[in-house]
């Protein structure tokens, strides 16, 4: 999840091991300022893990106006990655946006959660300790722990698999030690 144009699409492109079915169509509104085409339904890609382990990924529209289509997505998802853009105007902003769509959606303990910051080239002069500051300040946990903060640049495989993989950290800590998140252990 994240806002439009933080790199959702591009991120399951650059990491599925299977041809990414998406929906983009080219943007006529606000969004064309920004891009030539966003998500209006989702896009599915598949990230094979060890064994016969995969990961099922899918990348959600940024715009509120398909916000549908996050109740859909956050009703199976196992965890989330929230993808947010450093550049943008007010990225706190957003974040806080989008913890409340999910807090909505996921009540209780939530989800496994980790928060990828993209864009970082196109405004490295903003301190990257903002995330953090304002995850402790806010006292947000998800899960049990504050959601970890990694920096990605979405067009990379290697930054994306990164991030993924610390949350499949997240959900193997939580199904080793149940006790620790009694929510688990039922999921
Ligand atoms: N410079 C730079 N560009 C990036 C980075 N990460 C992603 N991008 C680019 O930013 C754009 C993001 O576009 P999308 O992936 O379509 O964005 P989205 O989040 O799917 O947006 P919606 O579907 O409209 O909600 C793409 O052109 C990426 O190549 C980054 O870290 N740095
Ligand atoms: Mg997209």
């Amino acid at each position: 999840m994240g806002p439009v144009g933080s790199g959702k699409t591009e991120a399951i492109k650059s990491i599925s091991d299977i041809e990414v079915i998406n929906t983009d169509v080219r943007a006529t509104d606000d969004v064309r300022k920004l891009k030539s085409h966003t998500t209006v339904s989702m896009d599915v890609g598949v990230l094979h893990l060890s064994g016969h382990d995969k990961l099922r990924l899918y990348g959600a529209p940024g715009q509120d106006r398909f916000d549908f289509m996050w109740d859909i997505l956050l009703l199976q998802a196992k965890g989330v990655a929230l993808l947010l853009n450093h550049a943008s105007a007010d990225p706190l902003a957003e974040l806080d946006h989008y913890l409340q769509a999910i807090r909505e959606r996921a009540p209780g303990n939530g989800l496994p959660m980790v928060i990828g910051i993209t864009h970082i080239d196109e405004k490295p002069e903003r301190p990257l300790s903002i995330y953090e500051d304002h995850l402790r300040q806010e006292k947000i946990v998800f899960y049990g722990v504050m959601p970890p903060v990694i920096e990605v640049d979405a067009r990379l495989r290697s930054h994306v698999r990164s991030l993924l993989l610390v949350m499949v950290a997240q959900l193997e800590m939580a199904a080793r030690f149940p006790k620790v998140i009694p929510r688990l252990a039922a999921r």
